[in-house]
């Protein structure tokens, strides 16, 4: 029987702080964990001993770790300012520790000072679990009314500032209050999450970064790490921008095909390679993303599978795996192509998930909730199943 390539299935785990347990990974049918070691600071280096203690764990818990998530690139890297030079060499001494260590694929962005960004973690869904949500009207109040952020008319449309001056005169103390801590949330397993003024010291030192010196930014560190990745072995994987546009006046770069071409044409080492987060592409109707994985396919490294719906103001939640604005169907039938044109298995991990039954009531890391996670990997598996399957006619 001829062989069928079918993805890795895995679940990121936050470390042993992490309310989701190692079994219960393991329950929800993942053959391996997607981690990092958030305990060491963007720019330092990941040392082999810390990471074999970290792999020990999940080999006891009869887990394999393959792929990290993420190895945070500096913001002196990403702005070439103070320590950068350091923390490039630091990168590459990581890249070489992770690939002895049995590491294959790395993960990492290059968003300026925000990861993701959602005006709320806990939007109630019409079935009564939560999801994460971007609304836009919301987001505008916090840069105009809160945030204060000098310029910030000129980036929005007349009709947009009167929506958001709207809401933000409707919203009660303690919306704004939730809304401003989902939106300053760190990244989650950071100790502490940003405050208004980190941001504000953010958006100062990318005061002179436009978007042309961002990508030119990018490029040089990959000109760097990549020669060291091609030849530890190890593949790169960039994420894509979430929400990809630009946001607080801030350049983002990883946003359509395009810009990922972009980044192959200038750095086309072999290393260089994307994450396919079809939950972050999806939220521009532009991206085509069944047609994307095609094109790309040769390229990506990692594939995170979810769903987003937007509607045309700009909003958007995170929708059910196999519901919301794409077709998972057709882009999971692109991914299987990929594989078995390309004779591999690409690691794949159900993006976030809804909060739902019993998780409603425990304290979880937004969008990592284990019962809504495990409800998209055996919705996603089924799908790929029959997909996979059909194509091979039985
Ligand atoms: C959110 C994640 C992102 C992602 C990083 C990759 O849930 O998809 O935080 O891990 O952007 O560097």
């Amino acid at each position: 029987m001829e062989k069928r390539y079918c993805f890795e299935q895995m679940m990121r785990w936050y470390g042993p702080n992490d309310p989701v347990s190692l079994a219960d990974i393991r329950q929800a049918g993942a053959t391996g964990v997607v981690n990092a070691l958030h305990q060491i600071a963007p720019g330092e280096v990941w040392s082999v001993e810390e990471i074999r203690r970290r792999k020990e764990l999940f080999e006891q818990a009869g887990l394999t770790w393959t792929v990290v998530e993420s190895l945070p690139v500096s913001e002196q890297i990403k702005t070439r300012t103070g320590d950068y030079v350091r923390h490039i060499e630091n990168y590459k001494q990581s890249l070489r520790n992770l690939a002895e260590c049995g590491i294959e694929v790395v993960t990492y962005n290059f968003m300026p000072v925000l990861d993701w960004t959602r005006t709320s973690v806990a939007y109630e869904v019409s079935d009564g679990s939560r999801a994460l949500r971007f609304e836009r009207a919301a987001f505008v109040a916090f840069d105009l009314f809160i945030l204060k952020r000098p310029g910030a008319e000129a980036d929005y449309s007349a009709e947009e500032v009167a929506r958001a001056e709207k809401r933000f005169a409707g919203m009660s103390d303690e919306e704004k209050r939730v809304m401003v801590e989902s939106l300053l949330m760190g990244l989650p397993g950071a100790d502490e999450s940003f405050t208004e003024e980190a941001i504000r010291q953010g958006l100062e030192m990318y005061k002179d970064i436009d978007e042309k010196k961002l990508k030119a930014n990018l490029v040089a560190f990959l000109r760097e790490v990549t020669p060291v990745a091609d030849e530890a072995g190890v593949r790169l994987a960039i994420h894509p921008d979430d929400p990809p546009y630009r946001l607080l006046g801030l350049p983002r770069i990883m946003r359509t095909e395009a810009d990922f071409m972009e980044l192959v044409e200038a750095v086309p080492n072999k290393s260089n390679g994307l994450c396919f987060c079809t939950g972050s592409f999806s939220i521009r109707p532009d991206n085509d993303l069944p047609r994307m994985a095609e094109r790309l396919g040769e390229r990506i490294n990692f594939v995170h599978l979810r769903s987003t719906q937007r509607d045309e103001l700009g909003n958007f939640y995170e929708a059910n795996h196999l519901e919301g604005s794409i077709d998972m169907y057709e882009i999971v039938r692109s991914l299987i192509g990929v594989m078995n044109r390309r004779g591999c298995s690409l690691p794949m991990r159900p993006d976030h998930g809804h909060q739902m039954l019993d998780d409603l009531n425990k304290k979880t890391y937004p969008g990592y909730s284990a019962i809504g996670r495990l409800k998209g990997l055996a919705e996603l598996r089924g799908l790929e199943l029959g997909i996979g399957r059909t194509l091979m006619g039985r």
